[in-house]
């Protein structure tokens, strides 16, 4: 048992204090796990659009609150009854949960735990946040919290990994990689030989593009407005970029020009409302399938043509690419061990945790895909 067990860990952690204010570093308290829970030592996260979307409040959150959900770490302690994992392991943290008892547990189809905080509750099971700082208690992001040295998080929110992973390159397991992979894998399950279009060429697009190419697809087009993430977009697999921007047609149009009217599959990989529709559009009428990949802005509504769908397209979304994540991303883990895929190339910037306000400098200003911090 390590000497902090049991006790309160003074640790720095990065707190948002509201909307839209930079990242303070500050110390706070980290209680020791309760009933279920385990007390991580975080040793590497990365910076998520999603991330940015609680900053922005394009997704809902209650402040103040430490975010950050992509990382990888050490298990320090572990309150009673847990039994998958000790002090010790190597883990990451998971955003989407696997209790294994709800609907979408049990059905050997669905991913989406009910145990996910879409809503921003902010607080564990008890109702309760094992952060505070100043006195105030400090919320709870997604089930993981990772900008700090040390988290609280549900057993069910865990996944215990080969203890030989580089946790500064396999902390991308914990959302972007996986996210995009999976959405080409498991979701869309791109046959070999087809063609796949990309829209948005960030860490989980790229990702994305990835798996489009390990599940054999012969043509992958990338589409970005920032026309810099186009050589890297390549080097991981598109076969051609465009930028919207160069054409005056509707992106659909130019895309069945560009393929004779071919495209099997597209991916939504932005989070804006317009692209979830161009994409759908520019799927093949009859046999194509669209995944939105890209976190929807809160509250929003779309309006389409449904003879978009009546005509046989499939419309698909996915959290956390389809995967089951307790069981899915220590297998992910070993693949990547077995160099089944390359992390390096989505990894552009490696910071100390204090520079993190840097990092999503990076991020607004486009130059990162990923930004990895080290604590
Ligand atoms: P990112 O900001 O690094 O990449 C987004 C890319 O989209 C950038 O390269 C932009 O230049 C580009 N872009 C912006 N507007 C347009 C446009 N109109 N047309 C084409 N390209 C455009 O983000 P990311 O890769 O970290 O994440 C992408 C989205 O995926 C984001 O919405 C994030 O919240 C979401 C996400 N979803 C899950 C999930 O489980 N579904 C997980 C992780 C991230
Ligand atoms: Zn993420
Ligand atoms: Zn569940």
């Amino acid at each position: 048992m390590s000497s902090t067990a049991g006790k309160v860990i003074k640790c720095k952690a990065a707190v948002l204090w509201g909307l839209k204010q930079p990242f303070s570093i500050e110390e706070v308290e980290v209680a020791p796990p309760k009933t279920y829970e385990a007390r991580i030592k975080i040793l590497a996260t990365g910076i998520c659009r999603t991330d940015d979307h609680a900053i922005s409040g394009a997704m809902t959150v209650k402040f103040p609150v430490i975010v950050g959900h992509e990382a990888a770490g050490v298990v320090e302690s572990i309150g009673e009854g847990v039994t998958t994992v000790k002090p010790g392991d190597m883990v990451i943290p998971l955003f989407l949960p696997q209790c294994g008892k709800c609907s979408s547990c049990i059905n050997p189809n669905g991913n989406l735990c009910e145990k996910i905080d879409v809503t921003g509750k902010g607080v564990l099971s008890d109702g309760t946040t094992r952060f505070t700082c100043k006195g105030k208690p400090v919320y709870h992001f997604m089930n993981t919290s990772t900008f700090t040295e040390y988290t609280v998080v549900e057993e069910d929110s865990v996944a215990k990994i080969d203890s030989a992973a580089p946790p500064e390159k396999v902390c991308l397991l914990g959302c972007g990689f996986s996210t995009g992979y999976g959405a080409a894998m498991k979701t869309a399950q791109v046959i070999p030989g087809s063609t796949c279009v990309v829209f948005g060429l960030g860490g989980v697009g790229l990702s994305v593009i990835m798996g489009c190419k390990s599940a054999g697809a012969s043509r992958i087009i990338g589409i970005d407005l920032n026309k810099d993430k186009f050589e890297k977009a390549k080097s991981v697999g598109a076969t051609e970029c465009i930028s919207p921007k160069d054409y005056k047609k509707p992106i659909n149009e130019v895309l069945s020009e560009m393929t004779n009217n071919s495209v099997g599959y597209t991916f939504e990989v932005v989070g804006r409302l317009e692209t979830m529709i161009d994409a759908l559009a520019s799927c093949h009428m009859s046999y194509g399938t669209s995944v939105v990949v890209g976190a929807p802005p809160s509250s929003k509504m779309l309006t389409y043509d449904p003879m978009l769908l009546f005509t046989g397209r499939t419309w698909k979304g996915c959290v956390f690419g389809g995967w089951k994540s307790r069981d899915d991303v220590p297998k992910l883990v070993t693949d990547f061990m077995a160099k089944k895929f390359d992390l390096d190339e989505l990894i552009t910037h490696v910071l100390p945790f204090n520079k993190i306000n840097e990092g999503f400098e990076l991020l607004y200003k486009g130059e990162s895909i990923r930004s990895v911090l080290l604590m």
